[in-house]
C-alpha cells in the first residue's frame, strides 16, 4: 500500500475529478463510470466536496472528488483514457483553469515521479490545493508524497484558506 504497488504490475492511482458546469453530480458519476474498465478498476471514492474556485476565481464553485483505482495501464495510456473521457463528455479547452464540465487529473501514480512535457506526476499543484488534499486525506491520510515524504494529512493541515465542504459520500 505504501509503495502503491499492489503486485508486480498493478498500481494504485489517485485521480482527481472536478466539474463546475452543468449537472456537476451527474458528470462526476458519468466520468467515474466511463473511466472504469478491466485495466482501471475503481476501488474507493472520497466524498464529494463543494469547493471554492482556486486560481481563476471568477467562475462557479466546483464539485470535486478523488477516486482510488488499481490499474495495469501505464501513465500515458491512463492519460489518453482520461482525455478520451473528457472529450466524450464535451470538455472544451478554452480559458486555462476556467469553467469545465469535467476535469480529470492524475494526482498520484503509485510512488512514481514523472516529469515529461505532457505529463507531470505527482500533479505539480496538488500539494497546495484543498480540493485535492481534503479528499486524498480522507482516503489515505498516512500516504506519503513520493517527492517530499510528507503525508496527505500533514499537507492538508498546513493549508490555509480555500473553502472545501464535504457534501456526501459516494
Ligand atoms: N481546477 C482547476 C483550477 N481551479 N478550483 C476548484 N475548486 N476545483 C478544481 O477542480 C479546480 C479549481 C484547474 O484544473
Ligand atoms: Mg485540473
Ligand atoms: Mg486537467
Amino acid at each position: 500500500m505504501a509503495s502503491g504497488r499492489v503486485d508486480g504490475t498493478r498500481r494504485l492511482v489517485y485521480l482527481g475529478l472536478g466539474s463546475n458546469l452543468g449537472d456537476r453530480d451527474a458528470q462526476l458519476r458519468r466520468a467515474l463510470a466511463e473511466l472504469e474498465s478491466p485495466k482501471l478498476r475503481l476501488l474507493r471514492t472520497s466524498g464529494i466536496y463543494e469547493t471554492e474556485p482556486v486560481g481563476f476565481r471568477d467562475q462557479g464553485w466546483f464539485l470535486n472528488l478523488v477516486g482510488e483505482f488499481e490499474t495495469e495501464l501505464f501513465p500515458k495510456q491512463l492519460l489518453a483514457r482520461m482525455q478520451r473521457v473528457e472529450r466524450a463528455m464535451g470538455r472544451e479547452r478554452t480559458v486555462k483553469n476556467g469553467p469545465r464540465v469535467i476535469d480529470i487529473d492524475i494526482l498520484l501514480y503509485g510512488t512514481s515521479v514523472i516529469r515529461a512535457e505532457e505529463l507531470e506526476v505527482p500533479h505539480p499543484r496538488y500539494r497546495e490545493r484543498r480540493f485535492t488534499l481534503a479528499p486524498l486525506a480522507e482516503l489515505a491520510p498516512e500516504m506519503r508524497d513520493p517527492v517530499t515524504g510528507r503525508t496527505m494529512a500533514e499537507m492538508l493541515g498546513a493549508l490555509k484558506g480555500q473553502t472545501a465542504r464535504r457534501r456526501s459520500a459516494e
